[in-house]
């Protein structure tokens, strides 16, 4: 095919915790006995109480469940905080970075970040919160974040995060779902200089969400912020006055850890349920081979808390590995677009993990901005979210990387927990925007969509024939829906939703949601979401939104929307629309384009045909592909006339 190889560097071959031939010796072990792998593998955690079984997991009718290590014991928050204490407990945990370089920055070490969890522990226990309970967390990028996750863990408590940025609408509806009578926020966050009203958000969501009955408030910018006497609890007060000692409870393998709402192709997001011991074994075993981690080097993820990637390799990965992480508050072109590359230098940054969304952003302004800066620590840096094009690949590994510093380019889901395909940077030769070959323990195959399996080089339908540890072990309320959502569509596998193409050497190449989720900088969003949210304007009768390419994003969001009969759809009320889904769901739903259509284009039974729909918005109106069965050809003739002018 042409395309660019890059070999292991020698000395990464030579140095690495993972070499070629161990990674196929490895890998080869971990598919033909996964009892004996993770056995050994689990031996990174410490557990209270041994388990006697490894892998217990069916994905068929019948026998359908997945459990890993089920008769074993352990806490999450003791094995990335407590455990380290003897032996690293002056190495710093947290580095922060704040989202103006003119204000101070923190460095928290284990035993700090130890005694802030257990203090925080104790104000969850005084406000009634036991095993089992769920509470919400809606916090900007600062350690308390992290604070809040462990403390939860240490009490076996439930955390779900909703992102900062989601609206009031969107966060009472996830804390309604999973019923948590808690919330944990902050007065204000602050991104780019600006403030995000998060205490407004919460208050505001609280006339939806009745089940609220605490909102535990964090001072970040000192906002002035009133405060609901006899539900809200100031955070600095409340922790001053706890214990700092706190006994973690003893948790089972399978007990819930965390829930974390993602979109899905129909209805509401759904609640993502992970539970505590599979969990730890594989983010702490993928973050130490995927980047060839060693304790005490500097460590940064770039994705924020509220997307797993914050979870499994800002948070939890990286503290299980007792790392020194490092979380930022900030964007990458705030105050200019060499920020990210500014924090690297201050803080001599050796991994960085950032997303394609933001690379393409980046590399846009020039590279001077990136060369203005030294970089001279970077060992390794990896790429997640979306497909990264081979254009931003190159620009990232030369630019960047001073074609230095192998890419990992690491494809997984909100679903697994962790990654699942990706290059280890002592073992895989990389392809420009391929993803590589399977982590541990994972067996990837491609069904063509009569569901037989495919050999060899091809395009298919990417499954998972078997489970690993950190796999989703359910919907959050709706055991039947984690089934049919994912093992249903080709029985006996694991359904991902996305596309892939595999080349004659096995590498992996994901091309991207085949399923109703686009992907817009990196962010999941069910296109039904959206539609919902315009159909509630008292103004639209229907809508279909599809993805479009896009330069920076990658996804872009396409809404045709049809108007009431006595609505005469005009400029001003795009750009109501345009507000209003952002104030439904939040700022990253905001659609890029909405085309006003008098009707959609739909089959005789009354489906919309989105492949049509998807097709104008590509732009790729020459072949629209089989129209014989609309129910009313005029309707397209009408769209293509009326396309919008793109910017
Ligand atoms: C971790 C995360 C999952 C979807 C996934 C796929 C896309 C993620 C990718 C990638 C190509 C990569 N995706 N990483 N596509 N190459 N390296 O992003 O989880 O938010 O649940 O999104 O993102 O389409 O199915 P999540």
């Amino acid at each position: 095919m042409g395309e660019a190889i890059y070999p292991v560097p020698a000395e990464w071959a030579e140095n690495a915790l993972i070499d070629d031939a161990r990674y196929t010796a490895m890998y080869q072990q971990s598919v033909s006995d996964p009892d004996a792998f993770w056995a050994t593998e689990a031996q990174r955690i410490d557990w209270i109480k041994p388990f006697t079984k490894v892998k217990n997991t069916s994905y068929h009718a019948g026998d359908f469940g997945i459990r890993w290590f089920e008769d074993g014991t352990l806490n999450l928050s003791a094995n990335a905080l407590d455990r380290h204490l003897a032996t690293r407990g002056d190495q710093i945990a947290i580095l922060w970075e704040p989202d103006s370089p003119d204000e101070a920055e923190r460095r928290i070490t284990y035993r700090e970040l130890h005694e802030m969890v257990c203090r925080f522990a104790n104000v969850l226990k005084d406000q009634g919160v036991a095993r089992g309970d769920r509470v919400t967390i809606y916090l900007p990028m600062v350690p308390e974040a992290a604070v809040a996750m462990l403390a939860c863990a240490r009490v076996g408590a439930i955390h779900s995060i909703v992102f900062a940025g989601f609206s009031p609408e969107a966060l009472a509806g996830r804390v309604e779902d999973c019923g948590s009578r808690i919330v944990i926020t902050a007065d204000e966050g602050l991104r780019g200089g600006k403030k995000v009203p998060l205490k407004k958000n919460v208050d505001a969501a609280a006339a939806h969400a009745p089940g609220i009955e605490k909102v535990i408030v964090l001072k970040r910018t000192g906002g002035d912020v009133p405060m609901v006497a006899g539900r809200d609890i100031d955070w600095h007060t409340a922790c001053a006055a706890a214990s700092p000692e706190n006994t973690p409870e003893e948790m089972n393998a399978e007990d819930p850890l965390f829930i974390l709402y993602t979109s899905g192709s129909t209805g509401k997001p759904k609640g993502v349920l992970h539970t505590t011991g599979g969990y730890s074994v594989w983010v702490s075993a993928t973050h130490q081979y995927v980047f060839d981690y060693r304790p005490g080097q500097i460590y940064w993820c770039a994705a924020d808390v509220g997307w797993v990637t914050g979870h499994s390799y800002l948070i939890y990965g990286p503290l299980l590995n007792g790392g020194t992480t490092l979380m930022f508050e900030g964007v990458p072109n705030y105050p200019d677009p060499s920020r990210f590359w500014q924090v690297v230098d201050k803080y001599q940054v050796e991994i960085f993990y950032g997303a394609p969304t933001a690379l393409r952003a980046l590399m846009r302004e020039g590279d001077e901005w990136v060369k203005k800066t030294s970089r001279a620590s970077l060992r390794v840096l990896g790429s997640v979210g979306e497909p990264i094009n081979p254009e931003a690949w190159e620009w990232y590994h030369k630019v960047v990387g001073e074609g230095r510093c192998p890419i990992v380019d690491t494809w997984w889901q909100t679903e697994t927990g962790g990654t699942m395909i990706t290059p280890l940077p002592g073992a895989t030769a990389l392809k420009p925007g391929s993803a590589s070959r399977p982590f541990f323990g994972v067996q990837p195959l491609l069904l063509d969509n009569d569901g037989t399996i495919m050999e060899g080089p091809g395009d298919g339908c990417l499954v998972i024939a078997d489970s690993w540890p950190g796999q989703m072990r359910g919907v959050w309320g709706d055991a039947e829906r984690f089934f049919q959502t994912y093992f249903t569509t080709f029985a006996g596998y694991y359904f991902t939703g996305d596309g892939c193409r595999r080349d004659e050497d096995g590498y992996y190449w994901i091309t991207g949601r085949i399923d109703d989720v686009i992907n817009v900088s990196g962010h999941r969003m069910g296109t039904a979401e959206i539609e919902s949210a315009l159909v509630a304007h008292e103004h639209v009768a229907e809508a279909a939104v599809v993805g479009m390419p896009h330069e920076i994003k990658g996804q872009g969001i396409y809404a045709y929307v049809t108007c009431n009969a006595d609505v005469e759809p005009d400029e001003a009320l795009r750009k109501e629309l345009i507000a209003w889904v952002r104030r439904e769901i939040g700022p990253i739903a905001t659609p890029d384009v909405i085309q006003f259509a008098p009707g959609l284009p739909k089959t005789r039974s009354g489906k919309i045909m989105r492949r049509i729909l998807r097709k104008i918005a590509e732009n790729d109106v020459g072949n629209l592909g089989d129209t014989s069965t609309l129910a009313d050809p005029s309707v397209v003739d009408h769209l293509l006339a009326n396309r919008p002018q793109l910017a």
